[in-house]
């Protein structure tokens, strides 16, 4: 059982063996009998469900962990009601192959990746299937499983290190603070990085968050040097014996040179204490962007080299049809995706859960369950 198994569902949904049992209590009790040899400094952690005055690292409640069909509703609906129903009883002839290509765009998949899978739902069925939908569904699942590669954090004596950058309000820090709290909710030890030194306001968001949470945070004043944080945060990970230091960094813009030259000298100092540091550079990028998304990935694999991405807020947008899109056109592992603002709001991506997700069971009603 991979480390972020228990991340595919809500624990209550998953609890039928006696580890996932004790997940589920801790979970629900994040401030009884956590594993944590770092945060033994840590302020007290007062609330296990703190105010709303720490926007962006939100604390999870059990509210939070639906199913994540739910959680994609708004993409379920613009494919179902678009895709499946006119799917339903057709005849596959050529007008039809261009409305699903229509239909796909519709839903924010790209042009060339909608040709793509028109394609193979073309040779699809010329083998003699006439099932559309569940054609489609095969097919769709054919295009994501690629990228179905689960991050895996092996025992190791020296810290994992996790860099995680992308745009401004991509959703960065509050997914390090799920990852993180899921982490050590795992039985890993996990430091993390206040790497964003741009606004003082980040710096304090993620110290305030770490003591909510016996997390240590290493942190320095607005304006220090933001691989010098990071270089120190990984030095004291080292020493304390921590398997897992996770980096925050600024958001920043392709276009700022300055900024993306910052990223490559933290991983280059880094580097100078474990040169198979950053083990994981993870790029966030938000789903409500749609296409953008795409543009994004691109740009910072010029000037970083990312290993795999967390595409956020598929919650609140129509568009999370992008992820095809990502899918086909960068040849990168989707490590999660963002469904909500809450702890377990933070899925590891599945393709299958994923179409199932936004096609349902395939009863073309355009409903939603
Ligand atoms: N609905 C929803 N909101 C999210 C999700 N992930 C992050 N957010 C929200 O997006 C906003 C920005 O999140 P941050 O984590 O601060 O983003 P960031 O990338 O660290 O931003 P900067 O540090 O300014 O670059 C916050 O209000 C988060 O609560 C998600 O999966 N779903
Ligand atoms: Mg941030």
């Amino acid at each position: 059982m991979g480390l972020f198994s228990f991340l595919k569902k809500k624990p209550a949904e998953d609890a039928t063996s006696e580890e996932s049992i004790r997940q589920t209590i801790q979970t629900r009790n994040p401030d009884k009998g956590s594993t944590d040899k770092a945060g033994g400094n840590s302020t007290e952690v007062a609330s296990s469900n703190p105010s709303l005055s720490n926007p962006g690292l939100l604390d999870g409640s059990s509210d939070d962990a639906d199913k994540l069909d739910a959680k994609l509703a708004k993409t379920r609906k613009r494919f179902t009601s678009g895709l499946l129903d006119f799917l339903s009883g057709n005849k596959i002839d050529e007008n039809l192959l261009d409305d699903l290509e229509a239909q796909l765009v519709m839903s924010d998949v790209s042009v060339n990746t909608a040709l793509r899978i028109v394609e193979s739902v073309r040779s699809a069925a010329k083998n003699g299937n006439a099932d559309l939908q569940a054609i489609l569904r095969e097919q769709l699942n054919n295009l994501l499983l690629p990228c179905q590669q689960p991050l895996e954090i092996p025992d190791s004596d020296s810290p994992f290190v996790l860099l995680v950058v992308g745009v401004n309000g991509a959703g960065k820090t509050t997914t390090i603070g799920k990852i993180a709290r899921q982490l050590q909710n795992g039985g890993k030890t996990v430091m993390l990085a206040a790497g964003d030194t741009f606004r003082a306001a980040a710096v304090e968001q993620l110290k305030t968050w770490g003591e909510r949470n016996n997390i240590a945070v290493v942190a320095q004043d607005s304006g220090a040097d933001s691989a010098s944080v990071i270089f120190d945060a990984l030095q004291s990970a080292k020493a304390k014996n921590i398997d897992v230091l996770i980096a925050d960094t600024a958001g920043r813009l392709h276009t700022q040179s300055g900024l993306m030259d910052e990223l490559g000298k933290v991983s280059r100092v880094i580097k100078k204490i474990d040169d198979t540091a950053p083990h994981e550079t993870l790029l966030v990028l938000d789903g409500t962007t749609g296409q953008n998304a795409l543009i994004q990935a691109r740009e910072f694999g010029k000037s970083v080299d990312v290993s795999g991405l967390v595409v956020t807020k598929l919650d609140g947008t129509a568009k999370g049809g992008v992820l095809f899109t990502l899918a086909d056109e960068l040849n990168l592992p989707i490590r999660f995706i963002g469904v909500g603002e809450g702890i377990y709001d933070l899925r590891v991506f599945e393709a299958p859960d994923f179409v199932d997700a936004l096609l349902g069971d395939g009863v073309p009603d355009g409903s939603i369950a």
